[in-house]
This record gives C-alpha cells, structure tokens and sequence, in this order.
C-alpha cells in the first residue's frame, strides 16, 4: 500500500513537472531569467536564512549567504531583501531576459537596539550610542509610533549616490514608509569637509531625492526630513570609475563575483568584468571575492572624470578540502600521547611529541577519526570536516589493562560459521553410526565427540547427526564397508569459522593462541581434509593462510582409519598452536578456520575443534620461528 502510494506521488509530481515544462517552452508573456547574489553582514559574514524577493519569486539565503532565484520574470523588478534583526534592503534591479543576473553583494545592517515610542506630541529619537538624533515637533505624527534610528556602515547604502557626491554618513529611519505632517530635524556628527547635503532613498522610485543642503555647526549637521528610510550624507568630490576584469589563474572570466571599494560595491558580469562608478579621486584597493576563492585585492588611481582599467585581479580556488587537529592525551594522568596513529578517510598521520596530530586534505563532511596508541584502547570520533577550515577534535584515550582478545566460545560473540562448522556445548555423542562398518577406531575408542577445551563450548566443523563431517553418506551407490565414509555431496564438506574483526594496533608483538582437536582421514591427510588457518587484514577480502595443521603422511592401505592430533590411528587430544602475527601489528584482521576435505572419500571422522581463541601482546623470542606448531 505504501509502495503505491509513492507511485501515485511521484506520479503526481511528474505530471506537474510536465506541466511547468511546457508552460515555460510556450513562450509566456514576459521571459524568465535567473538571479544570484550573497547577502552578508557589515562585517561581511554571510547571513543564512535570509529571505529574497524579485518580483514574484522569492527564496532564501544558504549557509554561505548565496541566493538563487529561478524562472525570475524579466524586465524590472522589485528586488527586496530581509532578515530577521536586520534593516530590510528594496529596489529596482534590471533583470536580464534567458540569463543569469548577477546582484552586487546585498548588505544588510543590524538594526539599531534602541527604540523610543514618540507620540503626536512629538519628542527626540537617538540611537543607542547618541551619535544620531531625530527630534520630531509636535503634531508631526498622529498616533504613537515605535521609532529606531539606525547609524549604518556606507557599506549598506542600497544604491551608489548620485555621481559627483561621497557619502559621508548613512542612517535608517523605521518605520519605513512614514510620512511626517511636520518636518522632523535629523542631527548627525559633522564630517570634516562641507559643505554637507542629503538625500532620501524613494524606494519606490529606487532613486535618491535631494532633501538639500545641511546646517553645519560646529560638531554637527542637521536637515529637515518627512519621509522616514533610508537618509544618505554626502559631501561634493571629484569622482572618477574604474573598470576591470576578475578572472581564474587561467585567464577565464570568473561571473557574479563580488568587487568592493571601502564605499562601493560592484558584481562581474558573465565574462568577469565590473565597473565600480563614482569613486572619490584617489588611490583606493578594490577587492574582488567570491565563495569558492580565496580574496585578491588591486590598488589603482581614480582620476577625476576617467574612467581607469584596474589590473586583472585573479582569484584562486580555495582548498576543496578541511582538515581535522587536535591533541592525545591519555584519559586519566597528565601528559600526552606521541606516537598515536591517527587515521581519517584513509590518510594517516601520527601524534608528535606534544602530543598534537592533524590530517589534512579530507573531504567535506563527517568523517570518522580513528586513534590507535600502544597500550590505549583505540578511539573513534565523528567529526565535520568543512571546506578550507581546521576542525579541532581532541582524543582522551584509557589505558589498556588486560590481554586483548580472547575468545572461548562460551557466548556468541560474532564469528560468522558456514558448512558443517557449529558451536557445540558438552554432548555426549559419538561417532558410531558409521563406526565400526565405515570406519574403524582404535581399541576402548567408541567415538566420543571431545568436550571443550576450557568451558563447555567449543567450535566444530562436524555433524550431530553423524559425529562426522561426512554430510549426507553416499547412498547411489551405496557406500560400502571400511570405505572411511563416503559423501554424497563435496558442497557440504567444507566451510569456514570466520571471526569478528580484531584489533591489532597498538602492540608492537602479536601471538595469536588457539587451542584444537582434529581427526581426519589417514588415507593422505597432507592434502586431503585440509585445515588451514587464514588470516584477512582488509576485512575479509583478500586471505593470507598463516599455517595448514593437517600432518605429512599418507597411508593408502587404511582408508578406514583416522588421523588425529593425538597422531595416526589412535583418539584425538587438545593441542595448543602459536602463531607470531607481528607482522600485522596495527592492522584490523579477521582470523578463518577453514576446513575442506576436498573430495568425497574418508570423510567419515570426527573433524575439526577450535576452542580458547586468544590474541596476546607477549613477546615471541626473535630466535623462535614463524610457525609454532
Ligand atoms: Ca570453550
Ligand atoms: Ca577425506
């Protein structure tokens, strides 16, 4: 049912699909284009989440501040811009029809803290630091009104101000939209040069209207104004252009990065070229940025009335990669760790004397970190890789107290067993509904299965059903008498006893230990039921034998005899193997038991026994030899 109703959703969402296609293929009214931009702070840090309208189509800011608005009807259109806890930027942009249009970098200005409720009787607004007043005459509002008056960076101002002026001063009025029926006095510090003039943002108009001259005292200047918004102060200034290119390392034009002078924003076109208009003469640093490169500055000479060509400026591509760093220490005491190994996405690094590693070059996202020291117990983290940033992780690890694995089979505990292998506990069974016809046992032997070697469980690769690992007898032809017993079936007479993933960092000696109890066929027991033990340190895809335990011996004439660890023709017993795994410290292994028997002959006898698994770090004397049979 569920299944089906996706069906129908997704049917449903192709048919709208469909639907929009065409309708956008039909040539609607007006053409539609696409229009992308960032949003940041004064500081210039990107504002998430913020809302974005043109026209009709609206969306929201990422992480990094970008916006990108689709299907965007061509022509002019309301661009409008808001956060909440920031001043709410609208205007006019020109949208190209079947194009992507490239806003200049959106600034948004935090609204100032201070609000103050004037009434028809009127009263003095300040911002919070004092150094912007509004004093409002009597009757010029007609109900209570909160008002905020916001002292903003040039950097905010919507529009670039009319040419031949420098704004020398920005503040924001709300609420936007009201009107005075008497002229308020807006009072801000005086610049340094005059004489002082203002302007009003008409939003509506997207334009600036002069509200005049100022009136300059000593410290300050003041103008009569009755629309609230935005009030730019602005001094008269030669003002020259400068136009130029942003490009990559490779000399393409790099499209919508953001230019800026300390007063001026600008955006590149398609092909990476900008024009920043209206700069007071002088040499000013125009910087170009763009989310992916690192930011690059050029310094040129605005001539009043030219036009200069700055030099290229050529962004590179930040990293595409992070980076995680920290220290290891151990998780009681004091000090740190030097010397762990430290593992991330497959890079390896380790820990230096004080302790600190880092890996550099990871991929963007959650990555796991691995630490591993001798003697600690190993340690994971999750942690968030971001693009072009270090993210600190640091690791307390806990000593290592006891031996390392060890594994009796008391409990489950992991190990994957394939054809005949099972874990057994203590039964009394024996291999007696093939012996003594099929098979024959030495005297006062009656075929009991071995109890555990420690405990009462143990591994076997063998059958309840038969005390063997014959699997299904031979029944077409029958089998015959004191053939060793004969399988029906080669599928079933082999398998593997696969362990948990085991650990091995940290130690710089490893012996693995395990103890077993085997009968085999003595008709030719060197290749035939073979019992190897393998060893995978890639998680069980490629497999290394360690060591083969069957004997060198053959004895064609008694194919109804066994082979065993307690030697030809006679009960098995416990045996205790060793094996120097040093060459695998610091790897994760998996350990196989592998039996086969390899053919179908003699396979009528007690099997395989694996008990008391153990991996320890004590040392194995350099002068012993590999293989500890
Ligand atoms: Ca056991
Ligand atoms: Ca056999």
């Amino acid at each position: 049912m569920k299944r089906i109703k996706r069906y129908i959703a997704f049917f449903l969402l192709l048919v709208v699909s469909v639907g929009a296609i065409g309708c956008g293929g039909e040539d609607g009214p007006s053409q539609t284009a696409t229009v992308t931009g960032t949003v940041a702070d004064t500081a210039l840090n990107p504002i998430s989440g913020a809302s974005v309208v043109v026209g009709s189509v609206s969306s929201s800011t990422g992480s990094d501040g970008t916006y990108i608005l689709e299907r965007v009807t061509s022509g002019l259109q309301n661009f409008s811009v808001s956060a909440p806890g920031y001043l709410s930027v609208s205007k006019t942009i020109d949208v190209t029809p079947m194009a992507t249009t490239y806003v200049p970098k959106t600034i948004l200005e935090q609204k100032d803290s201070k609000s103050t409720d004037i009434g028809s009787g009127g009263g003095e607004v300040a911002n919070s630091d004092g150094s912007v007043k509004l004093s409002i005459p009597a009757e010029a509002l007609s109900s209570d009104l909160s008002i905020v008056i916001t002292n903003c960076s040039l950097l905010s101002a919507p529009l670039p101000v009319p040419d031949g002026y420098k704004l020398v001063s920005l503040v924001y009025i709300s609420p936007t939209g009201t009107v005075l029926a008497k002229p308020a006095t807006l009072t801000i510090s005086a610049p340094s040069e005059t004489p002082v003039s203002f302007y009003w943002f008409d939003s509506s108009a997207s334009a600036w209207q002069s509200l005049g001259e100022g009136t300059v005292s000593t410290d300050t200047v003041s103008v009569s104004i009755s629309n609230f918004g935005w009030i730019a102060a602005v001094v008269p200034v030669s003002v020259g252009n400068i136009s130029g290119r942003v490009i990559t390392s490779g000399g393409a034009g790099i499209a919508g990065a953001d230019v800026r002078t300390p007063s001026s924003l600008a955006v590149t076109d398609s092909s990476g070229n900008y024009t920043l208009s209206n700069l007071p003469v002088g040499t000013v640093s125009v910087t170009a940025s763009k989310i992916g490169y690192i930011d690059n500055s050029v310094s040129v000479v605005v001539q009043a009335g030219e036009t200069e060509t700055a030099d290229n400026i050529t962004l590179s591509p930040v990293s595409s990669n992070g980076s995680v760093a920290g220290k290891i220490m151990p998780a009681s005491g004091s000090g740190v760790i030097a010397g762990a190994r430290v593992v991330a996405q497959g890079k390896t690094s380790y820990s230096d004397s004080n302790g600190d590693y880092v890996i550099s070059e990871l991929s963007a996202g959650t990555v796991t970190v691995s630490v591993y020291a001798y003697g600690y117990v190993n340690q994971d983290a999750s942690v968030t890789i971001t693009t072009g940033h270090a993210t600190s992780q640091n690791f307390s690890l806990s000593a290592v107290s006891v031996a390392d694995f060890s594994d009796g089979f008391e409990s489950e505990s992991g190990w994957s067993a394939a054809g005949l292998w099972n874990r057994i506990q203590n039964i009394t069974l024996s291999n007696n509904t093939l012996a003594p016809y099929y098979v024959t046992f030495s005297s006062g032997d009656d075929g009991s299965l071995p109890a555990a070697h420690g405990g009462s469980y143990s591994y076997w690769f063998g059958d309840s059903a038969t005390g063997s690992f014959i699997g299904e007898q031979r029944s077409i032809p029958p089998d015959t008498e004191l053939s060793g017993g004969t399988s029906a079936f080669l599928a079933t007479t082999k398998g593997d006893l696969i362990s948990p993933s085991i650990n091995l960092v940290g130690y710089s000696t490893v012996t693995l230990t395990f103890w077993t109890w085997w009968e085999v066929e003595a008709r030719d027991p060197s290749t035939f039921d073979q019992m190897k033990v393998n060893l995978s340190d890639d998680d069980g895809t490629n497999w290394t034998m360690l060591l083969k335990i069957n004997p060198e011996f053959t004895n064609p004439e008694d194919v109804s005899k066994p082979y065993s660890s307690g030697g030809f023709f006679t009960p098995g017993v416990w045996v205790k193997h060793q094996y120097d795994l040093t060459s695998y410290a610091g790897k994760t292994i998996k350990l196989a038991f592998s039996f086969d028997a390899m053919d179908l002959q003699s396979n009528g006898f007690r099997g395989w026994f694996i008990d008391d698994v153990s991996i320890s770090k004590d040392a194995i004397s350099a002068s012993s030899s590999r293989k500890l049979f």
